[in-house]
């Protein structure tokens, strides 16, 4: 493949910490990743991402961030990077980092210094405001409670939008701005190949007043976050060969489209989250509801049209270290022949659309939710929160950990099952958050081997989309919307057509009279017989 093409790239997510544990300490680190680059060549992937690995107290396991020129101890040394990035590169492998500058740890010297007087110069990189008999606003953070903290010493609050010890940084200050640029350039002269920017639309706060969206409309896609990132671009990576994808929260198709418009100079492409919201109840995260399929495809494909008129790009993806897995999700893992149905038919209906595709670890093997039935098995301070927040209101310890096992962001911090022998291979310790007892089913091993396996789906999906521009290019056409278990859309480019069916039921289901199945097949899972389409089963045709 072209590298420069970074349109064509598939990116896979590594989350360190459950990735490959070199040490025995039960926490995986940068000389287990590297042990395992030529399994990400085999793969076939672009680029990998790996979520923080700076100096921090690990309170959000990393996006906590304490200082931004050093590695964490836990997972190696700045000269295990250099080896990995080289390691990498050697293998055609593309290294993104992730970016936090949102907010920094409550850890990081700015902050220390912040809060020694308020007279310190570093006063102003952060959010200091004066009690209103209370919080200063009602805003909440995204990890439950007031969004408002109350410093003791210099009494005023400090703003944390996440955990109380991620305090927000003050984008409008200029020398934080600088100071923030500074960081990325920093990584840049390493060597690194582009770059996650974590919530990245949040950085513009404007009005801080109270609102029955608990601050929201305030600061999402904020007034000067488009100028900033604007700046941000400029002042780093603008000119430099890097793929660069920002994750935002509860943004709209408008905002994306600036983001990632070329001409305005800001993104490569972004994460949006609206279809990994369809099993939440009103909103709220933390209920427990099937999926609503319809909605499903809905915001898919409006996101999918939507940008691509607009002359955007999307990061597409089912899976990352916040969301559950997906076959737990939107398949099925009850029995091991829906799971891999499940899996490969996702697999098949996300890689066929219009966008950069990511694979989170392990997603590639079919990982599932560990469906963990004890409190205690828990370790993320989000779903620690939340735990504490349902009890508070009275919910009962059953429905809480049903809850928590449908949306604990832990679902997909278990270490990736590379082996059936204990501990799955991951570590020779205790690994520091229990692993599925699915091992002897689900391991990268195995699925090597196995010519079937939902692995060697993703390597097919990968090199479809390396071999043939249409997947990259080709416009996306919605169809048959309301059928409600098809998830059925055309790709066109050029003379060539692409129809992609999937059948997100575990019943055979029947095609619609006028869908035309004669033509090359692409890939396909499970049949397609006298107008049936087997369970889980996807097929794309090209007709032309
Ligand atoms: O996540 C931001 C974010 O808004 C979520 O996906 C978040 O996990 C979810 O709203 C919780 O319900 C990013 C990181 O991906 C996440 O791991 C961090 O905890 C968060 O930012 C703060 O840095």
């Amino acid at each position: 493949m072209a590298q420069q093409d970074w349109k064509k790239s598939v990116v896979y997510q590594i989350y360190p910490k459950s990735f490959n544990d070199t040490t025995g300490n039960g926490e995986g680190d940068l000389n287990g990743i590297i042990e395992k680059l030529d399994y990400l060549q085999y793969l076939g992937v672009d680029y990998i991402w790996l979520t923080p690995i700076y100096e921090s107290p690990m309170n959000d396991n990393g996006y906590d961030i304490s200082n931004y020129f050093k590695i964490n101890e836990q997972f190696g040394t700045i000269e295990d990077f250099e080896t990995l990035v080289k390691e990498a590169h050697q293998r055609d492998l593309k290294v993104m980092m992730d970016i936090v500058i949102n907010h920094t740890s409550t850890e990081h010297q700015w902050f220390k210094e912040a809060i020694s007087s308020k007279d310190n110069p570093y006063r102003d990189f952060y959010f200091f405001r004066p009690s209103q008999d209370g919080p200063p606003t009602n805003w909440e953070s995204k990890f439950g409670g007031n969004a408002w903290q109350y410093d003791e010493h210099t009494e005023e609050y400090y703003l944390h939008l996440f955990d109380v010890t991620q305090a927000d940084l003050n984008w409008d200050n200029e020398t934080v701005r600088k100071a923030l640029y500074d960081v990325v350039n920093h990584w840049i002269d390493f060597g690194v190949d582009g770059f996650r920017f974590d919530v990245i639309n949040l950085i513009s706060k404007g009005e801080f007043k109270d609102s029955p969206k608990i601050g929201k409309e305030f600061y999402t896609d904020g007034p000067r976050v488009h100028e900033y990132l604007h700046e941000l671009n400029r002042n780093t990576f603008g000119d430099k060969d890097m793929m660069t994808v920002g994750e935002m929260s509860s943004t709209t198709i408008d905002n994306c489209i600036k983001y990632t418009q070329p001409e305005r100079q800001e993104l490569s492409s972004v994460f949006n989250f609206h279809h990994l919201k369809v099993d939440y109840v009103d909103g709220e995260k933390w209920t427990n509801a099937k999926f609503d399929f319809l909605k499903l495809k809905e915001i898919l494909m409006e996101w999918q049209v939507g940008i691509n008129k607009g002359g955007g790009w999307n990061a597409i993806f089912w899976c990352n270290h916040d969301q559950p897995r997906v076959v737990s999700r939107f398949g099925d893992d009850s029995t091991e022949e829906n799971r891999q149905a499940s899996a490969k038919m996702l697999a098949i209906a996300l890689h066929m659309l219009q966008g950069t595709p990511y694979i989170y670890q392990g997603e590639e093997i079919g990982m599932t939710d560990p469906h963990f039935d004890s409190i205690q098995q828990y370790r993320d301070v989000e779903s620690l929160n939340a735990y504490e927040n349902l009890k508070h209101k009275g919910i009962d310890e059953e429905e809480i950990l049903t809850i928590l096992g449908q949306k604990s962001r832990d679902n997909s911090r278990t270490p990736i099952q590379w082996t059936s022998n204990e501990q799955a291979g991951f570590t020779t310790g205790t690994p520091w958050i229990d692993i599925p007892n699915n091992i002897n089913k689900i391991n990268v091993e195995d699925a090597m081997e196995d010519e079937h396996s939902i692995l060697q789906t993703y390597r097919q999906l990968i090199a479809l989309r390396h071999e043939h521009d249409i997947i990259t290019y080709g416009d996306i056409e919605p169809m048959y919307m309301e059928h409600p278990q098809l998830f059925i859309y055309r790709r066109n480019y050029q003379n060539r057509s692409w129809l992609v069916i999937a059948n997100f039921s575990k019943e055979a289901v029947k095609l619609p009279d006028e869908i035309d199945t004669n033509g090359d097949i692409v890939i396909q899972n499970g049949t397609v017989e006298n107008g049936e389409i087997s369970p889980f089963g996807a097929i794309v045709i090209e007709h032309s």
